[in-house]
């Protein structure tokens, strides 16, 4: 699709380590469009909407938990085939493994924490990311 968006988030460790602007520097430079952006302090309502596909897993709570323990900024990026490009800069989930010249790769590694730890989040999917888009910007 031309114009098909997705849901980027910049994670409390990619805000906290003052990333922000390195991971919109990277959509960027792609040649992705940024369409929307705000921060925000996300409340556990929102994070279950989310992520309602982890629940269960062993670390669906440290997730919430970690999403909640600072601000995060949300962007809508735009492009051709941006959720599978995107997907693509971020990485492998596991930054340890990530493919340097990723951000997860390049800018994330293991901290021993009960949820991996690693900068952003992209949608996956047409259906996640327009999902997403709505949790975040319902306007
Ligand atoms: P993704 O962010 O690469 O799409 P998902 O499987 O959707 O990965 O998982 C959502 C987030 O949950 C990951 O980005 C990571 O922060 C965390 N996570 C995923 N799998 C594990 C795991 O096995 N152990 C700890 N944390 C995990
Ligand atoms: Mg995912």
């Amino acid at each position: 699709m031309q114009n098909e968006q997705t849901l980027i988030l910049v994670k409390p460790d990619g805000v906290s380590r003052g990333l922000v602007g390195e991971v919109i520097s990277r959509i960027e430079s792609k040649g992705y469009a940024i369409d929307a952006l705000r921060m925000l302090n996300a409340d556990r309502s929102l994070l279950e909407q989310h992520y309602e596909e982890h629940v269960g897993k062993v670390f669906y709570e440290p997730l919430v938990e970690f999403m909640m323990s600072g601000p995060i900024v949300a962007i809508v990026a735009s492009g051709n085939r941006v959720i599978e490009g995107f997907r693509s800069l971020a990485g492998a989930t596991d930054p340890t493994v990530a493919a340097p010249g990723t951000i997860r790769g390049d800018l994330a590694r293991d901290q021993g924490t009960k949820v991996v730890q690693n900068i952003v989040h992209g949608s996956d999917s047409p259906e996640s990311a327009a999902r997403e888009i709505q949790i975040f910007f319902p306007q």
